[in-house]
């Protein structure tokens, strides 16, 4: 049973893969076998993270593009695939969120949003996809959120984008499926990660608010993704095709309880 989720071999490349989710993500596929290749845009912080990846034991192959920059994006595709190898395992988990009303929001702020969080993953899956397809062979994964299902107050922008990204992934499943490529999603719910932390704060409403919302009564630890990510990038999911898995505690179980309950 153990085989079905070994990735021994496989060549993992995970966006925005220097921290939070993604890094999570990340080391759970380096358990399972998988050799990293980690992208960001920040310099400093892919020092800071290749010496955390390090200092557990975990070797990566690191490289600094803008996934909505399409000329550095193919480029740098190109480049892993001559200078590392084959990319298996595509994790589209860079993204941004802006919290501000809608009638508030700068338009080249909700244009940002959407160019990162939903372009990005259009961009980076076109140029994975044309090599795996040739492989006939691939796994690819977008990370997706409770705002692909829900809206809130101030994160319009990032629904949108999250939104669209559950059909994007049923649209790449249906193309790339013919060619042994499962494109599926991850819906990660309230999580403790630095993209939290200001909504996280204790006493800070919003915190106790998640806390009595998630059955679970918790906030996500980033490793409680580790295992999901295993499996949509492991043979355990042959024939699992545009699927959204979520991993949130049970939030889209339930329409919640009343505060003083
Ligand atoms: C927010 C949060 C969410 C979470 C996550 C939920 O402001 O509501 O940042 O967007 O980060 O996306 O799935």
């Amino acid at each position: 049973m153990n085989s079905l989720f070994d990735l021994s071999g496989k060549r993992a490349l995970i966006t925005g893969g220097t921290h939070g989710l993604g890094m999570a993500m990340a080391k759970g596929l380096a358990e399972a076998g998988a050799e990293l290749i980690i992208n960001g845009t920040t310099p400093s912080r892919m020092e800071d993270a290749v010496a955390e990846y390090e200092s557990e034991g975990y070797k990566v192959h690191s490289y600094i593009f803008d996934v909505t920059n399409d000329a550095n994006a193919k480029e740098n595709v190109d480049k892993i695939e001559s200078e590392v190898g084959p990319i298996d395992i595509l994790i589209n988990n860079a993204g941004i969120i802006k919290r501000v009303p809608l009638v508030e929001m700068q338009t080249e702020d909700y244009r940002k949003v959407i160019d990162v969080d939903l372009v990005g993953p259009f961009i980076m899956g076109k140029y994975v996809a044309r090599n795996m397809i040739s492989r006939n062979q691939g796994k690819i994964i977008n990370i997706c959120s409770m705002m692909t299902e829900l809206g809130r107050d101030t994160v319009g922008a990032y629904a949108a984008a999250k939104g669209g990204l559950k059909m994007l992934t049923r649209n790449m499943a249906t193309e790339w499926a013919k060619f042994n490529i499962q494109v599926n999603g991850i819906g990660p719910g309230y999580f403790a990660t630095e993209q939290t932390a200001p909504i996280r704060k204790k006493g800070h409403p919003f915190n106790d608010f998640i806390i009595s919302r998630t059955p679970a009564g918790r906030w996500g630890d980033p490793s409680d993704l580790a295992g999901t990510a295993v499996f949509l990038s492991s043979r355990a999911s042959d024939f699992v095709n545009g699927q959204i898995v979520y991993v949130d505690g049970g939030i889209l179980a339930t329409i919640g309880k009343p505060s003083n309950e």
